[in-house]
């Protein structure tokens, strides 16, 4: 009998503490939308589009995701794309005036 073993790329070494701490695995960053009560809803489902290549159905779903629970996560990262994403929206919407808020978080 043989065993198979699924693993996803680019996370090839983070199987056990002691590989972890043998190669450095990246860390990946979550960027995310909060809601506020002026963006509105057609604006943050084009920051979507724009900024994370979601088609417009995945877009809709997760700005009502943000507009009922108070918060999604748009994307995972690494650290330095993960804070230009969210510095890119920001100014975005400020370009617009709208008061939309993104930031990174770990994890
Ligand atoms: N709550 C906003 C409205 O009712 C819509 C909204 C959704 C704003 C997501 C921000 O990240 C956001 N117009």
């Amino acid at each position: 009998m043989s065993i198979e073993y699924v693993v996803m790329p680019g996370r090839e070494t983070e199987a056990t503490p002691e590989t972890q701490a043998a190669k450095k695995v990246p860390s990946l960053y979550q960027v995310v939308l909060h809601n506020d009560d002026y963006t509105p809803m057609e604006f943050v489902v084009t920051i979507l589009e724009m900024f994370f290549n979601m088609d417009k159905m995945l877009a809709t779903r997760i700005m009502y995701e943000v507009h009922t629970t108070g918060k999604a996560v748009c994307g995972l990262y690494s650290r330095d794309v993960a804070e230009t994403k969210a510095d890119q929206v920001t100014e975005y919407a400020r370009m617009h005036e709208h008061p939309l808020l993104c930031s990174v978080e770990e994890g």
